[in-house]
């Protein structure tokens, strides 16, 4: 995503201008680019049902400032277009389907590179480039860094049609692809919004795991896997640990049943590749990486938003929702992390796995456990593991079997 500078003389009609932003935009490197004008949001009556509801769960942060989502030139006063951006994230030219127990649970987009450190970079150079071309004009990027209501705005320049399952949708890119803009003070000519191409179609309110999806347009964040395992903190509650199945960052699947998403792209951006250094990593690795390793390990992925005990403790979710008994070594090893909620997952998880080696490995930490609320979470799991029914009762001297 790098630019060639070039001097150019300001056309005067709004047309040109965006012709000559978007030819700019895809010499950063984005596939697609549009405009659209500044008016205040539609959607902001729905936005505030959808906060009133709790459908946010904990992102009290999405609440604050709502008049700056209502109206970009809250942030921006003397704001007249926005510049909106796409960059397609998958399918990838020269990437394969994920392998492995762990990478097939990380959604899509986290995979390579940090989208917000690229795009981020590739729109203030442009933005640079926007102000010395027209001297006087302000502009102001984001990428999913502000009260922005991305889709929206987007939706307006004709980028693609929210589909049902809320995602902005076009007829050839899919849903794979990311938003960024830039609000600007100079007049630029929008672009037309596309129709509804969701027709009848049910298929991601449908096949959603957990039902995050009541209705159509409608996320609900207390059910979506995707919240759970980026965007909260500390211990998942118990109730939810099953619905997050086997993903460990993100979720796909509303947008792996769409049917707009069957052929969509390729983009070619080597950036959002998986590293060929991360591509060995597996569950039981994740759940043992130390500090040193992680940092070295995720150096620039946007999956260091949970942090390293996030993401061990989505980790340790998975591997006692596959309910595997090669797993049981791992974990026992993880009842002594640092971490409490990384030693409370693992002793949920050993009890999900059961078996005589879970049974020994959660009596045996809970002799030496000293956090209050992780021996109470050792104790339900040891419940679990003796009622279950395939339970022995030999733990202490039994035979190996899982
Ligand atoms: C908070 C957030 C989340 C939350 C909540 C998601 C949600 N749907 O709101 C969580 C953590 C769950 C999440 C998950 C994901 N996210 Co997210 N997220 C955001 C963020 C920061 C804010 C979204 C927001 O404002 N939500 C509030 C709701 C109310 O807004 P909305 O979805 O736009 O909903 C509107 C519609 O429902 C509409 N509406 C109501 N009725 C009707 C009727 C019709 C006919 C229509 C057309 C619309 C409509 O009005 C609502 C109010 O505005 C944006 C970045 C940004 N600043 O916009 C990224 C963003 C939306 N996320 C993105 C991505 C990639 C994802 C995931 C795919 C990641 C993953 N694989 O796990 C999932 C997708 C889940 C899903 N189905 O939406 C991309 C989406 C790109 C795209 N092509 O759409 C964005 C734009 C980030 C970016 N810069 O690229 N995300
Ligand atoms: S991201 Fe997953 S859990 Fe969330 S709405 Fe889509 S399918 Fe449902
Ligand atoms: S799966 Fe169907 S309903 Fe859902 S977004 Fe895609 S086309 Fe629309």
């Amino acid at each position: 995503m790098a630019s060639a500078k070039r001097t150019v003389s300001s056309p005067e009609s709004p047309a040109d201008r965006t012709a000559l932003l978007r030819s700019w935009a895809l010499e950063e490197g984005f596939d697609r680019a549009a405009a659209a004008a500044i008016e205040p949001s539609d959607q902001i009556g729905a936005f505030r049902d959808w906060l009133k509801r709790g459908d946010h769960a904990a992102m009290a942060w999405i609440g604050r400032r709502i008049e700056r989502r209502e109206d970009p030139r809250n942030i921006l006063p003397d704001a007249r277009s926005a510049l909106c951006v796409a960059l397609q994230y998958w399918p990838l030219d020269g990437e394969t389907e994920a392998t492995g127990d762990l990478w097939p649970g990380v959604a899509r987009y986290a995979r390579g590179r940090d989208y917000h450190d690229i795009m981020g970079k590739a729109l203030k150079r442009l933005c640079r480039r926007i102000e010395e071309a027209f001297p006087g004009a302000v502009t102001r990027p984001y990428v999913d860094t502000g009260p922005v209501l991305e889709r929206e705005l987007a939706a307006r320049s004709g980028l693609g049609v929210q589909g049902k399952n809320t995602n902005l949708l076009d007829r050839t890119w899919g849903s794979y692809f990311l938003l960024g803009e830039i609000f600007l003070t100079l007049e630029l000519e929008p672009g037309e919004p596309v129709a509804d191409i969701c027709g009848r179609c049910t298929r991601c309110l449908d096949h959603c795991p957990t039902g995050a999806l009541p209705e159509p347009y409608r996320l609900d964040s207390r059910r979506c896997i995707s919240y759970w395992t980026i965007e909260h903190r500390g211990d998942l509650p118990a109730e939810v640990r099953e619905d997050l199945g086997e993903w460990v960052f993100g979720c796909d699947v509303c947008q792996e049943v769409c049917p707009w998403n069957y052929k969509a792209g390729p983009g070619s951006h080597p950036q959002l590749r998986q590293p060929s250094e991360r591509r060995e990593l597996d569950l039981a690795g994740l759940l043992a990486l130390d500090r040193e390793e992680y940092v070295r390990c995720f150096v620039k992925s946007p999956m260091k938003r949970p942090k390293l005990e996030g993401l061990q403790r989505n980790a340790a979710v998975a591997m006692g929702n596959r309910r595997d008994p090669r797993y049981v070594p791992p974990l026992v090893e993880a009842l002594a992390a640092e971490e409490p909620v990384v030693r409370r997952h693992a002793a949920w998880a050993l009890g999900q796995i059961g078996g005589n080696r879970a049974q020994r490995g959660l009596e045996g930490r809970l002799e030496v456990e000293s956090d209050e609320a992780t021996q109470r979470e050792i104790r339900a799991a040891l419940r679990r593991v003796t009622s279950h029914p395939a339970y022995s009762g030999e733990a202490q001297h039994g035979a190996e079997s899982a």
